[in-house]
């Protein structure tokens, strides 16, 4: 059982200091899709990333980090942009200033064509709302894959660095509408239509993140909650996608809602007690350090 994730891929920095003061800065990648992937794989699911990266040497270190954490890669293309930046600028554990340099970028020319071969025998897709902002083509490509007869998982990312909200919503909520699983903040799910709405519309599964106070999640039987950890936070950034990488290998294991939200909140934990988007995601076998059951894992 193959999950695939499609989405942009970025080099990132991580500055100790501010930028304007000259600080030195870590190099490592950040993406919400790799993010997810690379949970699913620490969890023992066999993942592929599906996007373009850019004909240069960030393009490797995107391809080689991803390949290192066991996530597929044979399917991206490369360029005709450059591959993205992101620079992090930490100012409070949780509060991290975010600068993107990824107009024009490889992953904004994706397209449909580049996504939709890469779905063969696929259980489950994972996308984003950040994907359908980058431009026409990866709007395109996110559209072609809420079409497949693929089940989709859709976090509503929504980055208002990238896009207006009003805009977001109009093309976001039909999106949304047509997936399996829906995740989002409770803002994020209320900018496309809301947890009942998009019941109604036929999505199986709303889950509500809550950060530190956990998660819930709504089907038409009812709605389960199950509380966060409280750790130490270093880093809060990817806290979301380690969430949902747990949640949804919890899916993949057939385990209860319940027993889901649990193994989100563990990997969500993990994520933010290490800095990084996704340096601290736990493997399977970490889960049980948090007291959370590991269940088999699926291959
Ligand atoms: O979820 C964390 C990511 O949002 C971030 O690290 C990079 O994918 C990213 C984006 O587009 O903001």
């Amino acid at each position: 059982m193959t999950v695939v994730t499609v989405g942009e891929t970025m080099v990132a920095l991580r500055g100790e200091g501010l930028l304007r003061l000259g600080t030195s800065f870590r190099t490592s990648i950040a993406g919400a899709e790799s993010n997810v992937a690379i949970g699913l794989s620490r969890l023992g699911h066999r993942t592929r990333w599906v996007s373009r990266v850019g004909e240069d040497e960030a393009g490797e270190l995107v391809l080689r980090t991803l390949r290192a954490e066991g996530v597929e890669v044979s399917t991206v293309e490369r360029g005709p942009g450059p591959t993205g930046l992101i620079l992090f600028e930490q100012r409070l554990p949780d509060v991290t200033r975010v600068l993107y340099y990824r107009d024009g970028s490889a992953a904004s020319a994706l397209t449909a064509a580049d996504v939709l071969p890469a779905l063969t025998g696929a259980a489950l897709v994972h996308l984003t709302g950040i994907t359908p902002a980058l431009g026409e083509g990866p709007r395109a490509a996110a559209e072609a894959v809420l079409g497949s007869d693929v089940p989709v998982s859709f976090d509503v990312n929504y980055r208002s660095r990238l896009w207006p909200a009003e805009a977001a919503a109009e093309v976001l909520t039909p999106l949304a509408r047509r997936a399996h699983v829906v995740i989002g903040s409770a803002d994020e799910l209320a900018l496309v239509g809301g947890t009942k709405a998009l019941l109604a519309a036929g999505v199986r599964e709303v889950v509500t993140k809550q950060g530190a106070d956990g998660a819930s999640a709504s089907t038409v039987d009812g709605t389960w909650r199950a509380p966060g950890h409280r750790v130490p936070v270093v880093d809060s950034v990817g806290a979301g996608d380690a969430f949902t990488s747990g949640y949804l290998s919890g899916l993949l294991d057939g385990l209860s809602v319940p027993e889901r939200l649990a193994r989100g909140n563990a990997c969500g934990a993990f994520a933010v007690a290490t800095s990084g988007d996704w340096e601290g995601l736990p493997t399977r076998a970490e889960l049980g350090l948090l007291g959370v059951e590991e269940g088999a894992a699926l291959r």
